[in-house]
């Protein structure tokens, strides 16, 4: 069985792994109470951050890889395109702009505004992040205008590489979707795999209803 470590990003794998039907178990991973004391974990991902997995003798982390991973050892599925499918560049384009051009730069306007000092928060480098994240969010909502999925007609893991990031953003930093964007997580978030993903993610799920957007 895959053992999912930590949720956060975890949370893409966890509902990748539920909607293939694929059994897992999550093992917590508390990262503000010291990853150094968790040497379980640290043998799994010496670099201390989450998500990684195990499947077997596969150990990996990042999330987008390993959502490839599962797709391609663990396929074939309607989730991945196949490579000659016409909708396979564009699906390949936003399952990786999820987190190389969405989440990640949300990642570094998070660290600033809590864990800098008070100083430091209003960098630069936030205004910076902020315009990466605007700009590939016009890709996102360009794309939507044309097609209900990120990759065409059909949902994909690109959706749950996407879906993921607009959320982070409207979470922790309370960045304002606009309608195209919110009826989207709307849709995609309807799916039974995503319901059943967030019930195994306590953490994830107690902050999410403590929040005024959900
Ligand atoms: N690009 C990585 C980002 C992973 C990441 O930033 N994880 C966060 C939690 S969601 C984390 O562990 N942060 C602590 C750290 O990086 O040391 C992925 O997609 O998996």
């Amino acid at each position: 069985m895959i053992t999912l470590y930590g949720e956060g990003r975890g949370f893409r794998v966890a509902w990748l792994l539920e909607e293939m039907g694929l059994p897992y178990r999550v093992r917590q991973v508390d990262l503000l109470g010291g990853i150094e004391n968790d040497q379980e974990f640290l043998a799994i991902n010496p670099a201390g951050f989450i998500p990684a997995i195990v499947d077997g003798d596969t150990v990996m982390v990042e999330s987008i890889a390993i959502m490839e991973y599962l797709l391609a050892r663990h396929g074939p599925s309607p989730f991945a395109p196949a490579p000659d499918d016409p909708v396979f560049p564009v699906y390949q384009q936003f399952l990786h702009m999820g987190e190389a051009g969405l989440a990640g730069p949300v990642n570094t306007i998070v660290a600033t505004k809590i864990l800098a000092p008070e100083a430091e928060q209003e960098n630069w480098t936030v205004g910076w992040a902020l315009d990466i994240f605007r700009s590939r969010l016009g890709l996102v909502t360009r794309q939507l205008a044309k097609t209900p999925y990120v990759a065409g007609g059909n949902f994909s893991a690109a959706d749950i590489s996407v879906t993921y990031a607009l959320q982070f953003a409207q979470r922790t930093i309370g960045f304002a979707l606009g309608a195209a964007e919110l009826d989207y997580i709307a849709r995609t978030t309807a799916r039974a795999a995503y319901g059943r993903a967030m019930d195994n993610f306590p953490a994830t799920k107690a902050w999410v209803a403590g929040l005024s957007t959900p």
